[in-house]
């Protein structure tokens, strides 16, 4: 009953993009909906402040480096609370707590035998922040994901030794086939395990931002070894006075795009048992969410920004179209027009009429009055519950939506055929009528506590026009549960018309 989800940290080269809400507000979604169910949880996100290319940003800015990050990590504090994601820390790895956890954690690996000095001689792409092995570039020399020529680097290091975790890591995937998510990033992981694995550098001589190694000091933790501890450092000083360690390591989920998974899926693993620490219950690794089939990044120049977005069309509305617009876990094309066509047709149209339609007709035919009846059942609430409960704690976000989409749409065809507004014209219908307005009040109540997760501001505007009391329980998502409602009035637009000079 304990659920801890973290996010990845982010690099604070630049301010956040589309693609860096993408998972923090998933992830949101995820631990909303776990709250729900009364789960105890726990939401860590931050930003990862130690890489090469926030050192090389700084001083092109003619900045002290942790001057840089503490600016620069104020848009980053903005963006959860901007989304309506409900962290529960925002980590720094610049934080004391942080820098002094690592240096313990690294201390251990060096304990338990782990840890080597040797020369590293090779290349280095400061886009990945990692260094690179001839066949991870392309046959000219380039990064093959940066296209760009990585750095040559010929320092004195000190290794990690992954090579020693091979069957370890191995007997742990097969263990636990759920360890990994979706399937595929599973086999991707395990394949790349069982094809031999190589020490990797954990230090960095020759940069002088970062946290310095405990045994020796001219060297820093290479940002990796620094950044992925974040998701144990934090719960030691998240609270203070509390070591959160005992309540939610290692109930611990890593959401990341397929960027990262090796760092995440193997080399973290790995050196959680070294420093004597279980590896996390599970990782979910999810695509990239493309525009105009191109991934976002700031130097392929089609960023959108997502404070802007949020501007314009609300939280809601974002929130809404990143779980919509791509199936969750794949990669997947969006444009941002879409933001306005889903927010028009599905938001404004079969959610936000439904409740002004529902509210006038209350307000017109019963003065504002729905009595408890016996309800008819247009939507068969209870399989809802069961079916979204099951998709996300797959991490099916976008499939919890769809199932509930089409409720919200059932929903809709029922009033059409059962056209309240006809059976108002003739008293003899008042028991007809009085049944249909109770199942819209209840529909929509069940549907309100559905859709929290995803539109948490709209969720409680509705329960609200409804005149049903507040809370998200997730046992409320049934038929039948609405109390009698008194003094509804005609709703306000939950997704009022926006005009197109706004968004110019
Ligand atoms: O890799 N689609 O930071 P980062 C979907 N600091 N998700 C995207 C995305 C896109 N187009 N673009 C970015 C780092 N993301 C390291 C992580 S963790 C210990 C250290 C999201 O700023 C996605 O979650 O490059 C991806 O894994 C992450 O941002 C990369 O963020």
């Amino acid at each position: 009953m304990r659920f801890y989800l973290t996010t990845p940290i982010y690099y604070v080269n630049s301010t956040p993009h589309i693609g860096h809400a993408y998972t923090t507000a998933i992830g949101d979604m995820i631990v909303r909906n776990r709250q729900q169910r009364g789960q105890e949880t726990f939401f860590l996100t931050g930003v990862d402040e130690h890489a090469t290319k926030v050192y090389r940003v700084a001083q092109e800015q003619g900045l002290e480096p942790q001057e840089y990050a503490d600016r620069i990590a104020v848009p980053w504090r903005e963006l959860p609370k901007r989304l309506d994601a409900e962290t529960d820390f925002f980590i720094r790895t610049s934080d004391e707590g942080h820098k002094r956890f690592v240096r313990d954690f690294l201390q251990r690996m060096y304990d338990n035998g782990d840890v080597y000095e040797d020369v590293y001689a090779g290349w280095y792409c400061v886009g990945c922040e990692a260094f690179k092995t001839d066949e991870e570039l392309t046959e000219d020399g380039l990064c093959k994901d940066h296209l760009t020529k990585p750095e040559w680097i010929e320092e004195k290091n000190y290794f990690f030794r992954l090579s020693a975790y091979q069957d370890r890591l191995l007997a742990l995937y097969d263990e636990r086939p759920q360890f990994v998510l979706p399937g595929f990033r599973y086999n991707e992981a395990r394949s790349f395990i069982a094809g031999g694995l190589q020490d990797f550098s954990i230090s960095r001589a020759g940069q002088p931002w970062g946290i310095p190694l405990p045994w020796d000091e001219s060297q820093v933790a290479y940002v990796w070894a620094d950044a992925l501890i974040n998701y144990l450092s934090a719960l030691t000083y998240a609270r203070e006075g509390e070591d959160l360690r005992d309540v939610f390591w290692p109930v611990a989920h890593h959401l990341l795009a397929k960027d990262i998974l090796r760092f995440h899926c193997v080399f973290w693993p790995a050196m959680l048992l070294s420093a004597g620490y279980e590896p996390p219950q599970q990782l979910f690794v999810h695509g990239y969410l493309l525009l105009d089939d191109r991934k976002i990044s700031k130097s392929l120049g089609n960023v959108i920004e997502p404070l802007e977005l949020i501007d314009v069309y609300g939280s809601d509305a974002v929130r809404f179209w990143i779980a919509r617009a791509v199936s969750f876990g794949h990669d997947g094309s969006a444009s941002v027009d879409s933001v306005r066509e889903r927010y028009e047709n599905e938001l404004g149209n079969d959610l936000g009429n439904l409740l002004s339609r529902t509210t006038a007709m209350v307000a017109r035919y019963r003065d504002g009055t729905v009595k408890r009846v016996e309800p008819d059942a247009p939507v068969d609430f209870d399989a809802l519950r069961e079916d979204v409960a099951g998709r996300m704690d797959d991490f099916d976000v976008t499939g919890a939506l769809d199932v509930t989409w089409d409720a919200v749409r059932r929903l809709n065809q029922y009033v059409t055929a059962e056209a309240p507004w006809q059976l108002a014209k003739d008293e003899a219908n008042d028991a007809k009528l009085d049944r249909v307005l109770y199942t819209l009040l209840d529909g929509l109540t069940a549907l309100a506590v559905a859709l929290h997760a995803y539109l948490p501001q709209s969720s409680a505007k509705i329960l609200e026009a409804l005149r049903q009391p507040a809370g998200f329980e997730w046992e409320r998502v049934r038929n039948g549960g609405a109390v009698t409602a008194e003094g509804i009035g005609q709703a306000e637009p939950l997704f009022p018309r926006i005009e197109l000079a706004a968004t110019a």
